[in-house]
């Protein structure tokens, strides 16, 4: 993940969807090179508009502040609706917003076989692959000395592969991850496969989804925000 500017836009990716949201936008904290660009991804393709509060959290103690009075795990993304209900947790956010608009089909829907291995992968991806980058930022923060940090990171990276090369051998996709359409699930991979260890060790590590995520990184409709949110691939 790159360091991020601690500064207010307004999504310049999507036209409004209606009169009302334009009026109420949604409310992002994000970062360039973090969770929050499948966040970004979905609204663009739904059409959202969204306030983004950008600041990389891992990287900057008044970015974690700046987030904390909505999210007091201060990790974004962290989502706050028109309504003002806060929204944490990617894969939460992406499902909601999903099965929010139905008719963009960017989910299965709770009666299609594909929902489960749906719901599966992206808890999968969450709480196996995302969560580890946590500790990555401090390694105190899972007791190890700093002295160990290389150590602890080369472990970590080496779990991240694991753990996409275990989905890999699980999946078999079609044109998108889970077959026809493409779904939140393709985003949410699309963006933490870009994390540390980077997309080389992802297409060394799951042969199988590297053809389908680099057609995600082409998808016309993303390809300006991906371009913007992950400058430094
Ligand atoms: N479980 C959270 C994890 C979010 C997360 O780890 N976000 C990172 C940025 S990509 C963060 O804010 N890290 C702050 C820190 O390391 O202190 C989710 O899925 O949204």
């Amino acid at each position: 993940m790159a360091s991020g500017r601690a500064s207010i836009l307004v999504n310049s990716f999507s036209e409004p969807a209606s009169e009302m949201s334009a009026l109420n936008p949604l409310t992002l904290y994000g970062a360039a090179a973090s969770g929050s660009v499948a966040v970004e991804a979905t609204l663009t393709l739904l059409g959202l508009p969204y306030q983004l509060i950008e600041g990389a959290t891992w990287a900057e103690a008044s970015a974690r502040e700046r987030v904390a009075p909505a999210n007091a795990m201060r990790q974004i993304p962290t989502l706050v609706l028109p309504g003002g209900e806060v929204m944490t947790e990617s894969a939460a956010i992406l499902i909601y917003l999903a099965d929010l608009h139905p008719q963009a089909r960017l989910a299965p829907m709770a009666d299609d076989p594909l929902r489960r291995p749906f719901l599966r992968w992206m808890l999968y991806v969450s709480s196996a692959i995302y969560s580890l980058h946590w500790i990555k930022p401090d390694v105190k923060r899972i007791g190890a000395p700093d002295s160990a940090r290389k150590a602890v990171v080369e472990a970590v990276h080496a779990r991240i592969a694991f753990c996409w090369a275990h989905m890999d051998s699980q999946l078999t996709p079609g044109h998108w991850l889970l077959g026809d359409e493409l779904t939140v699930l393709d985003l949410y991979v699309a963006t933490v496969s870009r994390f540390g260890p980077w997309r080389e060790c992802f297409y060394a590590a799951a042969p199988g989804m590297a053809e389908v995520i680099r057609r995600v990184d082409e998808e016309p409709r993303l390809a300006a925000l991906w371009r913007e949110r992950f400058p430094e691939d």
